[in-house]
């Protein structure tokens, strides 16, 4: 008689009368094969049955000028192949880059949550993915955005998925809203521009009449919006999660990752040179940062809450996720360090099939009630049906858990498992029982019993969701006043490509209830009036960790372009770059021609190169004009400056950029003057002299990132504190 079993048992074997296909990979190699054999064997090229190929170049006709034949297998499965290569792009976060890494917990977790992989000195594969917002997959990587943050720990008791913002707040309360402000950022429907950017009518359309969005815009406008790097962001889970501890304690929590580099941005101008120079900046620097060897780190953090009936800490609602608790308040403790130390090997198969999903919780951390949260639990998992063609997504190589699956999920579209047993349902005793329910000792996730606040169903927000300024006016007042400037800028610029009056105008009610003086800088660089504001603050305290400035960082991976001319002295290049590779900073020399100017071998050209890609630049000796510089030939030489001026005007204009982007600038004196003689001597961020003093000074400059005191500012400092 059959009866259910009662202990757990293995997935049943196959019956002696059934026979399941070989165990072989896609490529017809057994299972026990080096990864690239599962992608890929044998040096023949064949079709994707195996059978190898004579020719891929002509298709099958009926003669050598007759009609192609229907009957050429090959021709229609490699053309069929083609035409479905692209699958649909995410709808949001479409552009990425993605990266291979570790994370180990310091085990400063343990006391407050359960997760295995937060106790001490485990070590946890992991997968991120950074990503802007709005453009799509082939856009610019420096565009003006929120950036994602998106990782996941393949831990041992299955896929923890941390998929955040390098912002601590949110444009929306409610996921509900969620198309309607995509929708707004998006290019306009009708004509589909402007690619990948806010500073269109839409976007402050929508924002300007819905003020919850203000906290998430003006951290959108302030440097954040356009990252140095990615290894130079932070990241923000934003939500507030609960942890769970051993004896079923919780606590409320708010996930912050801390990069070991610091937080860094460009300038504006820069964002913008920089997308026609390098579109792909950000994807670029990461990767080649990996493969230096200068390994991106952050530490992951949380800020941690008493989990009280009204999830409110000092006045703050942690459901509200247009809200977040300054570090002042309660800081950020560290659980571990993670290390970014492997570059993907196929761009496809790993960052663009990566399916994140906040639903994928690991035993320890659960959900909390924010509504902007709640709807992402559905979101996510719908979306990859759609984007990944089918329920089966989880079962793509880098969507795989590193834990033990054996779910009760069959069928389905490019299902890749050969599954055995009749009884993928339970309770069954056909199939021995299996799979078990786990016990409580068997590291489960079991949903917390968090009481439901007794209610009536309502489409409605708690009463504390209404404050829409007085977290973006904290923001503002806790910069200094070089990054007030630059929120101006970006508002009065933003603005400004806004074709509707009235658009601008409510965005400028908006800005008066944030800040008078905001309001008045934007409103006079746009020639409108300053509305009155229609909001009262009470006192409004300061929180200065948001600010980026006023600190030293590490250096590695940074780049300097080191300019040399025709008489350039070898044993100076050779001493500067012998300096910088010490201090773990990546050396481009730029020449006025290709291949070799006497012994060193030239990186970059006069030509080719751009500002844009360096941190800092060093000149050294003199760099007349290179036999190309003409203004007929290039462009960049400008008219009116020929092969009589004393420098190149390539290389003139790369100091000039660099001055202007606040950029540590060196120069090693040649014969005549150089063109470094165009900028002030005892200007910040400037050395002059000897060539390995001259990059010891310039290492030194960056360390602070920038030479931002070399302009002054006009935002008022007695509103940072
Ligand atoms: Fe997302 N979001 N989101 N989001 N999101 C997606 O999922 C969505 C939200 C975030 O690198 C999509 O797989 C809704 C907050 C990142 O693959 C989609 C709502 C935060 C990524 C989606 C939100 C994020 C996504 C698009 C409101 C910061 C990129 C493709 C309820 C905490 C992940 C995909 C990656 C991606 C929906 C709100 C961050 C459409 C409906 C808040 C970093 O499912």
């Amino acid at each position: 008689m059959l009866v259910e079993p009662t202990k757990p048992q293995s997935p049943l074997p196959a019956k002696p009368d059934q026979q399941g296909p070989d165990t072989r990979t896609a490529t017809g190699a057994s299972t026990k094969v080096a990864a690239a054999d599962v992608a890929q064997q044998g040096s023949f090229l064949t079709t994707a049955h195996g059978v190898r190929l004579v020719d891929t170049d002509h298709s099958l006709k009926a003669g050598p000028r007759g009609p192609t034949l229907l009957q050429d297998h090959h021709l229609r499965e490699k053309i069929s192949h083609f035409d479905h290569e692209r699958i649909p792009e995410r709808a949001v976060h479409a552009r990425g880059a993605g990266a291979h890494g570790v994370f180990v917990a310091n085990g400063a977790g343990q006391n407050i949550c359960r997760s295995g992989f937060l106790k001490s000195g485990v070590q946890t594969p992991v997968f991120v993915r950074f990503s802007t917002v709005l453009g799509s997959r082939g856009s610019a990587d420096l565009v003006r955005d929120t950036r994602g943050f998106a990782t996941r720990f393949y831990t041992g008791e299955g896929n923890y998925d941390l998929v955040g913002n390098n912002i601590p707040v949110f444009f929306i309360q409610d996921g509900i809203k969620f198309p309607d402000v995509v929708h707004a950022a998006k290019p306009h429907p009708d004509r589909e521009i402007p690619q990948a950017q806010s500073a269109h009518d839409t976007f402050w359309d929508w924002v300007s009449l819905h003020t919850e969005a203000q906290a998430h815009t003006i951290w959108n406008m302030s440097d954040r919006g356009v990252p140095r790097s990615f290894r130079t962001m932070e990241g923000f889970g934003i939500h507030t999660f609960r942890m769970i501890d051993a004896s079923d304690q919780t606590c409320l929590v708010k996930f912050h990752w801390k990069p070991k580099q610091g937080v860094h941005s460009v300038t504006w101008e820069e964002a913008q040179l920089t997308n026609g120079n390098d579109p792909d900046f950000h994807r670029r620097d990461l990767a080649d940062a990996i493969e230096s060897g200068a390994y991106p780190e952050w530490d992951l953090g949380v800020q941690v809450f008493p989990d009280t009936n009204d999830q409110t800490f000092e006045g703050i609602d942690l459901l509200d996720p247009t809200k977040f608790v300054p570090e002042e308040l309660a800081p950020v403790q560290v659980l571990g360090t993670m290390t970014l130390n492997a570059n993907p090997v196929n761009y496809f198969a790993e960052t663009e099939q990566v399916a994140f999903n906040p639903s994928n919780l690991v035993p320890g951390i659960d959900l909390t009630n924010d509504p902007l949260l709640q709807a992402r639990l559905f979101s996510y998992l719908d979306t990859q049906i759609t984007r990944l063609g089918g329920p089966n997504w989880n079962q793509l190589p880098i969507n795989r858990a590193h834990a033990p699956i054996n779910d009760m999920l069959r069928d389905g579209q490019h299902q890749n498992a050969v599954h055995s047993g009749v009884a993928p349902y339970r309770p069954n005793s056909l199939d021995g029982g299996c799979p078990f329910l786990a016990g409580p000792n068997d590291h489960p996730f079991i949903d917390i019993p968090v009481p439901v606040e007794a209610s009536a169903k309502v489409r409605q927000n708690p009463v504390s969701f209404e404050d829409h300024f007085s977290q973006a006016r904290m923001f503002y007042r806790s910069l200094t006043p070089l990054e007030q400037d630059h929120v101006v800028a970006a508002y009065t610029f933003e603005l400004s490509k806004c074709y509707e009056q009235v658009i601008r105008e409510r965005q400028l009610l908006a800005l008066a209830n944030i800040d008078a003086d905001l309001c008045q800088r934007v409103a006079t660089g746009l020639g409108l009036e300053a509305p009155a504001p229609t909001v009262n603050h009470s006192q409004t305290p300061t929180t200065p960790a948001v600010s980026q400035l006023g600190n030293t960082w590490p250096v590695a991976g940074r780049t300097v372009g080191v300019i040399i001319g025709p008489d350039s002295d070898p044993t100076d290049v050779e001493a500067i770059r012998s300096t910088l590779f010490n201090a773990n900073v990546i050396p481009l020399i730029v020449g006025p021609h290709g291949g070799k100017i006497g012994s060193i071998t030239v990186q970059r050209t006069y030509s080719n190169a751009a500002s844009t890609e360096f941190d800092a630049i060093i000149i050294v000796g003199d760099t007349p004009p290179a036999p190309d510089a003409l203004p007929s030939l290039d462009a960049k030489s400008a008219s009116g400056h020929g092969p009589e001026m004393p420098t190149d005007p390539r290389v003139s204009k790369l100091v000039g950029e660099a001055w202007r982007h606040a950029k540590a600038i060196g120069s090693v004196p040649g014969k005549s003057s150089n063109s470094a003689a165009q900028i002030p001597a005892e200007a910040p961020g400037i050395a002059h002299g000897a060539a390995p003093s001259v990059a010891e000074d310039i290492v030194d400059f960056l360390r602070s990132h920038r030479s931002w005191d070399r302009f002054p500012t006009q935002g008022r400092a007695e509103t940072h504190k």
